[in-house]
C-alpha cells in the first residue's frame, strides 16, 4: 500500500485540525513541518513524531523533495503563491487552504504555474464538504422541490472570531475573503456559475480593517436568483456559528438547511425533516464541529485523486471561480454597480 508523505507549511491554528483531518485516512504521513517561528513547529511535530522542522522553506523542499508526495500550504494568504511556485519547482503536488490568493490575478497565476509544471493543484476549500451541505444537494438533485427559482446562502454571525485568528482582524478585505470563499462556492456547488453579481459591504466592528458585513445578490446561469449573505457582527438569538444556513425555493416545494443540522422539505404534501450532522470526531473542537468534520472529507477527496480513483472538485481552476466571485463583489461594492459575467 502506498503511503502519501507531506510536509506543512505553515503549522498555526489550522493546522492543527487539517494534521487531525489527515490522521483519519491511512494512506497518508507528514514528514516535515515548516513554520517561519520554528518553536511552534517543533510543538507540533512532537505531537505527530515528525522528525524535521525548519524555518526555512528551501531547507524543506532541498532536504525532503524527493521523498514527498505533495505539500499543504497552511500559511497565510500571502505566501500561498510563492510557497506554491517553491513547490512546483520540485515537482511536487500542491493542497493550498483557501482563500487560494489574494488576488483574482494572483490565483490565476498560481493555476498557470501549476499547470506549466504539471504537477496537480488542489484547494483545501472544505465547506461544500460539511455533512449537511452535501445532503441539501443529494435532496436538490432529486428533484423534490423542482425547479429551483430562488436561494438564500447564509453566514451570520457574532462568535468572537478574532479571539483564534487575531490576523483576520488586519486584513484590508475580511469577510469576503475568509467567509465569502467558502459560502460563494457552496452557492456555485449548489447553484451553478453565475451571470450577474451585485453587492453591499459594510463595517460594523470599527476595530478591525476590513469589511465584517457582505451581501451579494449573484442571478445565476440557470436563472435562479441567488441571495448570499455574510456577517460577523450579527447578534442573533442562536449564535450559528461556524453553520451556512440555507433556504431554497422551487416551483414545488421549498428545502430548508436550520442551525440545528435539520433540514425540512416542504411540498404541496407537507414537511417531512432529516437531521445531517457532522461526524464528531474525537479531536473535534465543538465550537468549530461541522467545520473540522468536513477537513476529512475534503482531504479524502483530494487523496482520491492523487490516486487515480475520482475526480476532485476543489482543484485549482474550478476554485478560480469561487475567487472571480470574491473579487467581483469587491468591485461591485466599491463601484456600486452589477457586475456582468
Ligand atoms: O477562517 C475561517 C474559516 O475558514 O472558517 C471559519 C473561520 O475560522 C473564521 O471565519
Amino acid at each position: 500500500m502506498k503511503i502519501y508523505k507531506f510536509a506543512v507549511l505553515g503549522t498555526g491554528f489550522w493546522s492543527t485540525y487539517q494534521l487531525a483531518g489527515w490522521g483519519e485516512l491511512e494512506i497518508v504521513k507528514p514528514i516535515a513541518f515548516y513554520n517561519r517561528t520554528l518553536e511552534k513547529a517543533r510543538a507540533l511535530a512532537e505531537q505527530y513524531n515528525v522528525e524535521h522542522i525548519y524555518d526555512n522553506v528551501d531547507e524543506l523542499l532541498e532536504n525532503h523533495a524527493g521523498e514527498l508526495d505533495f505539500v499543504d500550504i497552511i500559511t497565510d494568504v500571502d505566501t500561498h503563491e510563492l510557497f506554491t511556485l517553491k513547490a512546483t519547482q520540485y515537482g511536487l503536488n500542491v493542497i493550498c487552504q483557501k482563500p487560494m490568493a489574494p488576488t483574482f490575478e494572483t490565483a490565476e497565476k498560481m493555476v498557470s504555474v501549476c499547470q506549466k509544471a504539471n504537477v496537480a493543484f488542489y484547494i483545501h476549500e472544505n465547506f461544500r464538504f460539511q455533512a449537511p451541505i452535501r445532503k441539501l444537494k443529494e435532496i436538490l438533485d432529486s428533484g423534490v422541490i423542482g425547479k429551483v427559482f430562488k436561494a438564500n446562502v447564509a453566514f451570520c454571525s457574532g462568535f468572537p472570531v478574532f479571539d483564534n485568528q487575531p490576523f483576520l482582524k488586519e486584513l484590508d478585505q475580511f469577510i469576503l475573503t475568509d467567509i465569502g470563499s467558502h459560502v460563494l462556492d457552496i452557492a456555485r456547488y449548489l447553484f451553478g456559475e453565475a451571470k450577474t453579481l451585485f453587492c453591499h459591504t459594510a463595517r460594523v466592528n470599527q476595530e478591525i480593517k476590513g469589511e465584517d458585513v457582505a451581501n451579494v445578490l449573484m442571478q445565476m446561469q440557470n436563472g435562479i436568483s441567488c441571495y448570499v449573505e455574510m456577517s460577523y457582527a450579527t447578534i442573533a438569538e442562536t449564535e450559528t456559528f461556524p453553520q451556512t444556513l440555507v433556504r431554497v425555493e422551487g416551483e414545488n416545494g421549498s428545502i430548508q438547511l436550520l442551525h440545528n443540522f435539520e433540514i425540512r422539505v416542504t411540498t404541496r404534501s407537507g414537511t417531512t425533516a432529516v437531521h445531517a450532522g457532522p461526524v464528531m470526531y474525537p479531536w473535534v473542537d465543538p465550537a468549530y464541529a461541522v467545520v473540522h468534520s468536513s477537513i476529512v472529507d475534503c482531504n479524502r477527496n483530494i487523496l482520491q485523486n492523487m490516486e487515480g480513483k475520482s475526480p476532485a472538485e476543489t482543484i485549482g481552476t474550478d476554485n478560480l471561480e469561487t475567487i472571480r466571485l470574491v473579487h467581483a463583489a469587491y468591485r461591485s461594492a466599491r463601484e456600486n454597480r452589477v457586475i456582468v459575467f
